[in-house]
Protein backbone atom coordinates (compact mmCIF):
# COMPACT_ATOMS: atom_id res chain seq x y z
CA UNK A 1 0.00 0.00 0.00
CA UNK A 2 1.23 3.49 -0.97
CA UNK A 3 1.57 6.34 1.61
CA UNK A 4 -1.06 8.43 1.80
CA UNK A 5 -1.05 12.11 2.01
CA UNK A 6 -2.39 14.66 4.36
CA UNK A 7 -3.57 17.89 2.18
CA UNK A 8 -4.57 20.77 4.01
CA UNK A 9 -6.41 24.14 2.53
CA UNK A 10 -5.70 27.37 5.07
CA UNK A 11 -6.75 31.04 4.45
CA UNK A 12 -9.05 33.68 5.29
CA UNK A 13 -12.78 33.22 4.70
CA UNK A 14 -13.87 33.65 0.89
CA UNK A 15 -10.25 33.11 -0.64
CA UNK A 16 -11.54 29.66 -2.15
CA UNK A 17 -10.35 26.66 0.11
CA UNK A 18 -13.93 25.04 -0.73
CA UNK A 19 -13.84 25.83 -4.93
CA UNK A 20 -9.97 24.05 -4.97
CA UNK A 21 -10.35 21.07 -2.53
CA UNK A 22 -13.10 20.04 -4.80
CA UNK A 23 -10.27 20.88 -8.05
CA UNK A 24 -8.23 18.90 -5.46
CA UNK A 25 -10.32 15.68 -5.47
CA UNK A 26 -10.98 15.96 -9.28
CA UNK A 27 -6.96 15.82 -10.10
CA UNK A 28 -6.72 12.51 -7.02
CA UNK A 29 -9.99 10.97 -9.65
CA UNK A 30 -8.05 11.57 -12.48
CA UNK A 31 -4.99 10.17 -11.10
CA UNK A 32 -6.88 7.07 -9.68
CA UNK A 33 -6.29 7.79 -6.00
CA UNK A 34 -8.35 7.24 -3.22
CA UNK A 35 -9.23 10.12 -1.26
CA UNK A 36 -11.84 12.14 0.90
CA UNK A 37 -12.62 15.39 1.82
CA UNK A 38 -13.52 16.70 5.13
CA UNK A 39 -13.19 20.04 7.07
CA UNK A 40 -12.77 22.04 10.38
CA UNK A 41 -14.35 22.84 12.49
CA UNK A 42 -16.18 19.68 11.93
CA UNK A 43 -16.02 16.58 10.35
CA UNK A 44 -18.01 13.99 12.27
CA UNK A 45 -21.29 14.37 13.91
CA UNK A 46 -19.48 15.47 17.14
CA UNK A 47 -17.63 17.85 15.54
CA UNK A 48 -20.22 19.00 13.35
CA UNK A 49 -22.44 19.58 16.71
CA UNK A 50 -19.48 21.24 18.02
CA UNK A 51 -19.41 23.60 14.61
CA UNK A 52 -22.67 24.53 14.98
CA UNK A 53 -21.92 25.81 18.94
CA UNK A 54 -18.68 27.80 17.59
CA UNK A 55 -20.37 29.41 14.67
CA UNK A 56 -23.88 30.30 16.24
CA UNK A 57 -24.24 34.46 16.36
CA UNK A 58 -27.04 34.41 18.48
CA UNK A 59 -26.10 31.52 21.23
CA UNK A 60 -23.95 32.42 24.10
CA UNK A 61 -20.60 33.64 23.24
CA UNK A 62 -17.49 31.57 24.04
CA UNK A 63 -14.44 33.40 25.77
CA UNK A 64 -11.62 32.99 23.75
CA UNK A 65 -10.13 30.17 25.82
CA UNK A 66 -13.72 27.93 24.87
CA UNK A 67 -13.26 29.03 21.24
CA UNK A 68 -9.80 27.59 21.42
CA UNK A 69 -10.73 24.20 23.54
CA UNK A 70 -13.32 23.79 21.24
CA UNK A 71 -11.90 23.87 18.49
CA UNK A 72 -9.07 21.29 19.38
CA UNK A 73 -11.93 18.97 21.12
CA UNK A 74 -13.74 18.42 17.62
CA UNK A 75 -10.07 17.98 15.75
CA UNK A 76 -9.22 15.16 18.49
CA UNK A 77 -12.57 13.59 17.72
CA UNK A 78 -12.20 14.60 13.42
CA UNK A 79 -8.51 13.00 13.84
CA UNK A 80 -9.97 9.89 15.70
CA UNK A 81 -12.51 8.67 13.92
CA UNK A 82 -11.63 10.34 9.97
CA UNK A 83 -8.68 11.63 9.45
CA UNK A 84 -6.28 9.04 11.31
CA UNK A 85 -8.15 6.08 9.85
CA UNK A 86 -8.54 6.91 6.28
CA UNK A 87 -4.83 7.29 6.04
CA UNK A 88 -3.87 4.30 7.71
CA UNK A 89 -5.99 2.48 5.13
CA UNK A 90 -3.96 4.40 2.46
CA UNK A 91 -6.90 6.65 1.49
CA UNK A 92 -5.68 10.13 0.97
CA UNK A 93 -7.74 13.05 3.34
CA UNK A 94 -8.43 16.88 1.54
CA UNK A 95 -9.24 18.59 4.68
CA UNK A 96 -11.02 22.34 4.47
CA UNK A 97 -8.82 24.22 7.90
CA UNK A 98 -6.50 22.69 10.42
CA UNK A 99 -4.70 23.08 13.22
CA UNK A 100 -2.93 26.69 11.24
CA UNK A 101 -6.38 28.08 11.46
CA UNK A 102 -6.31 27.69 15.12
CA UNK A 103 -2.39 29.37 15.15
CA UNK A 104 -4.23 32.02 12.46
CA UNK A 105 -7.61 32.78 14.10
CA UNK A 106 -7.31 31.80 18.06
CA UNK A 107 -3.47 33.09 18.00
CA UNK A 108 -3.51 35.82 15.68
CA UNK A 109 -6.91 36.75 15.82
CA UNK A 110 -8.02 36.44 19.41
CA UNK A 111 -4.85 36.61 20.77
CA UNK A 112 -4.11 33.61 22.64
CA UNK A 113 -0.44 32.71 22.89
CA UNK A 114 1.83 30.45 20.48
CA UNK A 115 2.39 28.43 23.76
CA UNK A 116 -0.90 27.13 24.60
CA UNK A 117 -1.59 26.54 20.83
CA UNK A 118 1.73 24.72 20.81
CA UNK A 119 0.42 22.39 23.97
CA UNK A 120 -2.86 21.81 22.49
CA UNK A 121 -1.41 20.57 18.80
CA UNK A 122 1.05 18.47 20.66
CA UNK A 123 -1.48 17.00 22.82
CA UNK A 124 -4.30 16.35 20.09
CA UNK A 125 -1.91 15.45 16.65
CA UNK A 126 1.91 15.43 18.30
CA UNK A 127 3.16 12.72 15.65
CA UNK A 128 0.42 13.75 12.48
CA UNK A 129 1.48 16.99 10.33
CA UNK A 130 -0.19 17.87 7.35
CA UNK A 131 1.87 16.99 3.88
CA UNK A 132 1.53 19.74 2.16
CA UNK A 133 -1.09 22.66 3.30
CA UNK A 134 -1.73 25.52 0.79
CA UNK A 135 -2.14 28.88 1.92
CA UNK A 136 -4.74 30.95 -0.41
CA UNK A 137 -3.37 34.09 0.54
CA UNK A 138 -4.93 37.65 -0.46
CA UNK A 139 -5.64 41.34 0.60
CA UNK A 140 -8.87 40.54 3.27
CA UNK A 141 -10.81 43.81 1.59
CA UNK A 142 -11.29 41.40 -1.74
CA UNK A 143 -11.73 38.39 0.31
CA UNK A 144 -14.73 39.70 2.35
CA UNK A 145 -16.59 41.29 -1.20
CA UNK A 146 -16.65 37.44 -2.54
CA UNK A 147 -18.32 36.40 1.07
CA UNK A 148 -21.05 39.38 0.80
CA UNK A 149 -21.52 38.63 -3.04
CA UNK A 150 -23.12 34.79 -1.62
CA UNK A 151 -25.30 36.91 -0.43
CA UNK A 152 -25.62 34.36 2.35
CA UNK A 153 -25.95 35.14 6.12
CA UNK A 154 -22.41 35.85 7.80
CA UNK A 155 -21.63 33.55 10.84
CA UNK A 156 -20.19 34.55 13.73
CA UNK A 157 -16.56 34.74 12.49
CA UNK A 158 -17.64 36.57 9.51
CA UNK A 159 -19.18 39.50 11.19
CA UNK A 160 -15.66 40.36 12.71
CA UNK A 161 -13.73 43.42 11.61
CA UNK A 162 -11.70 43.72 9.13
CA UNK A 163 -8.57 44.27 11.36
CA UNK A 164 -9.26 41.24 12.96
CA UNK A 165 -8.76 39.05 9.14
CA UNK A 166 -6.02 40.92 8.63
CA UNK A 167 -4.06 40.00 11.93
CA UNK A 168 -5.35 35.90 10.40
CA UNK A 169 -4.15 36.80 7.56
CA UNK A 170 -0.62 37.39 9.10
CA UNK A 171 -0.76 34.37 11.42
CA UNK A 172 -1.35 32.18 8.43
CA UNK A 173 1.68 34.33 6.97
CA UNK A 174 4.16 34.02 9.98
CA UNK A 175 2.73 29.98 10.41
CA UNK A 176 4.10 29.55 6.17
CA UNK A 177 7.32 31.08 7.16
CA UNK A 178 7.79 28.88 9.68
CA UNK A 179 6.97 25.81 8.45
CA UNK A 180 8.15 26.52 4.71
CA UNK A 181 8.41 22.61 3.62
CA UNK A 182 4.69 21.80 4.36
CA UNK A 183 3.45 25.39 3.25
CA UNK A 184 2.96 26.51 -0.08
CA UNK A 185 1.27 30.48 -0.59
CA UNK A 186 -0.60 30.63 -3.39
CA UNK A 187 -2.02 34.43 -4.88
CA UNK A 188 -5.80 33.86 -4.28
CA UNK A 189 -6.01 37.62 -5.72
CA UNK A 190 -5.85 35.80 -9.44
CA UNK A 191 -8.73 34.68 -11.30
CA UNK A 192 -9.62 30.96 -10.83
CA UNK A 193 -7.59 29.70 -13.75
CA UNK A 194 -4.64 30.79 -12.73
CA UNK A 195 -5.36 29.42 -8.73
CA UNK A 196 -6.05 26.13 -9.92
CA UNK A 197 -2.89 26.03 -12.19
CA UNK A 198 -0.78 27.66 -9.06
CA UNK A 199 -2.81 24.36 -6.97
CA UNK A 200 -1.77 22.09 -9.64
CA UNK A 201 1.60 23.32 -9.17
CA UNK A 202 2.16 22.34 -5.85
CA UNK A 203 -0.22 19.20 -6.06
CA UNK A 204 1.97 17.28 -8.57
CA UNK A 205 4.93 16.16 -6.80
CA UNK A 206 2.66 14.14 -4.73
CA UNK A 207 0.94 12.89 -7.50
CA UNK A 208 4.18 12.18 -9.27
CA UNK A 209 5.37 10.26 -6.28
CA UNK A 210 2.12 8.63 -6.08
CA UNK A 211 2.63 7.58 -9.22
CA UNK A 212 5.79 5.99 -9.18
CA UNK A 213 5.42 4.24 -5.97
CA UNK A 214 2.23 2.37 -7.46
CA UNK A 215 4.10 1.45 -10.89
CA UNK A 216 7.02 0.17 -8.38
CA UNK A 217 8.03 -3.82 -8.83
N1 LIG B 1 -11.90 28.52 12.52
C1 LIG B 1 -11.15 28.93 13.60
O1 LIG B 1 -11.35 30.02 14.11
N2 LIG B 1 -10.21 28.10 14.11
C2 LIG B 1 -9.95 26.87 13.61
O2 LIG B 1 -9.08 26.14 14.13
C3 LIG B 1 -10.75 26.45 12.47
C4 LIG B 1 -11.69 27.30 11.95
C5 LIG B 1 -10.49 25.10 11.89
C6 LIG B 1 -15.53 28.47 9.67
O3 LIG B 1 -14.67 28.07 8.64
C7 LIG B 1 -14.84 29.38 10.63
O4 LIG B 1 -14.07 28.62 11.59
C8 LIG B 1 -13.85 30.26 9.95
C9 LIG B 1 -12.61 30.23 10.82
C10 LIG B 1 -12.97 29.41 12.01
N3 LIG B 1 -14.40 31.54 9.89
N4 LIG B 1 -14.16 32.46 9.12
N5 LIG B 1 -14.10 33.40 8.53
P1 LIG B 1 -15.16 27.89 7.14
O5 LIG B 1 -13.99 27.30 6.44
O6 LIG B 1 -16.42 27.18 7.07
O7 LIG B 1 -15.49 29.40 6.69
P2 LIG B 1 -14.97 30.31 5.59
O8 LIG B 1 -13.52 30.54 5.52
O9 LIG B 1 -15.76 31.51 5.86
O10 LIG B 1 -15.28 29.51 4.28
P3 LIG B 1 -15.90 30.08 3.01
O11 LIG B 1 -16.59 31.37 3.26
O12 LIG B 1 -16.71 28.97 2.45
O13 LIG B 1 -14.67 30.44 2.07
P4 LIG B 1 -13.77 29.58 1.11
O14 LIG B 1 -14.09 28.13 1.22
O15 LIG B 1 -12.38 29.98 1.30
O16 LIG B 1 -14.23 30.12 -0.33
P5 LIG B 1 -15.12 29.47 -1.48
O17 LIG B 1 -16.50 29.14 -0.94
O18 LIG B 1 -14.38 28.42 -2.20
O19 LIG B 1 -15.20 30.74 -2.45
C11 LIG B 1 -15.86 31.93 -2.05
C12 LIG B 1 -16.51 32.59 -3.30
O20 LIG B 1 -15.48 33.09 -4.14
C13 LIG B 1 -17.32 31.60 -4.13
O21 LIG B 1 -18.42 32.27 -4.63
C14 LIG B 1 -16.35 31.19 -5.24
O22 LIG B 1 -17.00 30.81 -6.40
C15 LIG B 1 -15.56 32.48 -5.43
N6 LIG B 1 -14.16 32.26 -5.85
C16 LIG B 1 -13.30 31.31 -5.44
N7 LIG B 1 -12.09 31.47 -6.02
C17 LIG B 1 -12.19 32.56 -6.80
C18 LIG B 1 -11.27 33.25 -7.66
N8 LIG B 1 -9.99 32.87 -7.80
N9 LIG B 1 -11.71 34.36 -8.29
C19 LIG B 1 -12.97 34.78 -8.13
N10 LIG B 1 -13.90 34.18 -7.35
C20 LIG B 1 -13.51 33.09 -6.70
Amino acid sequence: MTKACFITLEGGEGVGKTTNVNFITTQLDAANIPWIKTREPGGTPLAEAIRNLLLASEAETPCHLTELLLMFAGRAQHLDQVIRPALAQGIWVVCDRFTDASYAYQGGGRGQSEVTLALLENLVHQDLQPDLTLLLDMPVEAASKRVDSRGQQRDRFEQEQLAFFQRVREGYLNRAHQHPLRFRVVDASLSLAEVKAQVLGYLQPLLNDALTASSAP
